[in-house]
């Protein structure tokens, strides 16, 4: 029989499965539905509900389970063998609440496989809707609980992160106070990924470290709620919050439903999920202090992988629980593809082979020229008006300011992760931009470490199904190695190893200290907290 498992990502736009065969070290099935394509009824765009005010981003928990029961449906009708597969687990969009009443753990207990899960989970919602990170509807709740931990520092210290609109404590506060009674019909509070896995085993399921970690409530070195996050949300919310565990920890065997609907093996478990951007931590094969993943896209990300929880305390990166047991961070800039587009676009570069022999044709360092590519308001450094700034940078010369976008982006990536206290060893570059060596090796040299080019297709589904595989690993009594587990899974593209010149190192390591007073001085005095 072969070894099978099961991950699953409920994303914002799309559920998905990875089938991975552990012997075979092998992805041997991968199917996605698009939420707006496959169930239009619930009338989502991009998997969101229209909504009058264009801060408030909500979906719908019930499309959400719709799309669990036609993706088993799916797997069946492939020919998936799901009476193979050993467990299961997954991955969600993170930060989404689902607010569920005293009828929900009853509901789930007794899921009726002649009824459709939609059928089943009638009546269990206090509040039909679910806010989702992309809402940013929460200043004045994300202010308050600020106030109330203490500024920016000191929520970031206790919680991992500063209050973000998006994050579950302020949406919680938000309802808490505009629908007071609906609040208090409130029995439980789950994320997206502790909801499905909810439906999947028929019982309320923990949040794990990863997902809990960006709630703005858990205590991120303890790794229990924080009694004080609780305070300073919403009252009576310990009693609303299931328990948080391990990334690793069984939930319990799958619901009968599966069993008798789809063909799951009685004994199949299901463990806890997390969310996407741990589970893709595992899915890139971040297992390891200082192995770093680069995510070249809209928006360029900088996911990191540290033993020793180090908080930033501008608050601008996050801190979530890695599902090794260790942490990860996530920081986001947002001039990433579109900024090295305009400037591609602006000196009439008509594609990136011209742009990487730009880069190519101009010596690293760029004689001391230096570009803020702010065009669009910046995540990191915090940047509320957009502004593109030159220091000792001709203007009119096409080659240099091509050099000076991507010296930029790799120089800020550098500065705004040394509060990690942890410098890379290796970096993972993906997504779009990955495919130009001439960025991988300016990466290269301001990172001063070898890049690789990973492509992972799914790493959220993938990661999900690798904790899968070491969840039950575990259960069985073995000591499983991460490395074992993601062996063959995870591995970058071959020859694809960029290694930093040492002497555009040394440009770099002086070069980076006048970037951060250019900064220093293109930037607001910090705001007071
Ligand atoms: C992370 C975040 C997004 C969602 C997307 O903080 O908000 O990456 O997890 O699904």
């Amino acid at each position: 029989m072969a070894k099978l498992f099961l991950g699953l990502d409920s994303s914002t736009q799309s559920v998905s499965a990875v089938v991975i065969d552990c012997d075979r070290r092998k992805v041997v099935y991968e199917k996605s539905l698009n939420f707006d394509k496959a169930l239009p009824q619930y009338g989502t765009q991009n998997g969101v509900l229209p909504h009058p005010d264009p801060l408030v981003k909500h979906s719908s928990p019930l499309m959400w389970a719709e799309a669990l029961d036609r993706l088993f449906a799916e797997m069946k009708k492939d020919g998936v063998v799901l009476g193979e597969i050993l467990a299961i687990s997954g991955s969600g969009q993170q930060h989404g609440s689902i607010y569920l009443n005293d009828r929900a753990a009853g509901a789930l207990a007794k899921l009726n496989p002649q009824k459709t899960l939609v059928e089943n989970l009638h009546g269990i919602f206090s509040r039909p809707t679910s806010p989702i990170w992309m809402d940013s509807s929460t200043a004045a709740e994300c202010a308050e609980i600020r106030k109330k931990l203490g500024g920016i520092k000191a929520t970031a210290q206790l919680t991992g992160s500063d209050t973000f609109e998006r994050f579950t404590g302020p949406q919680i506060r938000k309802f808490y106070k505009t629908e007071p009674d609906a609040y208090d019909q409130t029995a439980s509070i789950a994320l997206v990924s502790s909801f499905m896995a909810s439906l999947l085993a028929g019982k309320i399921a923990p949040i794990d470290h990863g997902d809990g970690a960006g709630m703005n409530l858990m205590d991120i070195r303890k790794k229990v709620w924080h009694p004080n996050a609780l305070n300073a949300t919403a009252p009576d919310l310990k009693k609303k919050l299931p328990p948080l565990a391990e990334s690793w920890k069984i939930v319990g065997a799958v619901s009968p439903y599966f069993v008798k609907k789809f063909g799951l093996n009685p004994e199949a478990q299901t463990l806890v999920w997390s969310g996407d951007n741990p589970c893709s931590v595992i899915g890139l094969g971040l297992i390891r202090e200082g192995m770093v993943a680069i995510s070249l896209g809209t928006s360029d990300t900088y996911f990191g992988s540290m033993k020793k929880c180090q908080t930033d305390e501008h608050g601008e990166g996050h801190v979530f629980g890695s599902p090794t047991g260790d942490y990860m961070t996530l920081i986001c800039f947002k001039n990433g593809s579109l900024a090295r587009e305009k400037i591609r676009d602006a000196y009439g570069i008509r594609d990136w082979k011209k742009f990487g022999a730009a880069l190519t044709a101009t010596p690293p360092g760029n004689n001391g020229g230096i570009l803020l590519p702010w065009f669009e308001a910046e995540i990191v450094p915090r940047v509320n008006q957009p502004g593109i700034h030159r220091f000792d940078l001709d203007e009119k010369d096409a080659a240099a300011n091509c050099r000076a976008i991507v010296e930029a982006q790799m120089m800020t990536m550098r500065l705004h992760s040394q509060w990690m206290k942890v410098a890379p060893g290796c970096i993972y570059a993906t997504g779009g931009a990955s495919q130009d060596s001439p960025i991988l090796q300016v990466m290269a040299d301001v990172m001063n470490c070898p890049v690789l080019r990973i492509e992972v297709s799914k790493s959220a589904a993938l990661g999900a199904a690798l904790r899968a595989a070491h969840g039950w690993l575990v259960q069985t009594g073995e000591k499983p190695k991460w490395e074992q587990v993601v062996a063959g899974f995870t591995d970058p593209v071959s020859n694809s190893e960029i290694r930093p010149n040492p002497k555009a190192a040394r440009v770099y390591d002086q070069l980076i200290k006048k970037y951060a007073a250019c900064e220093r001085k293109a930037l607001p005095p910090p705001a007071k907290t």
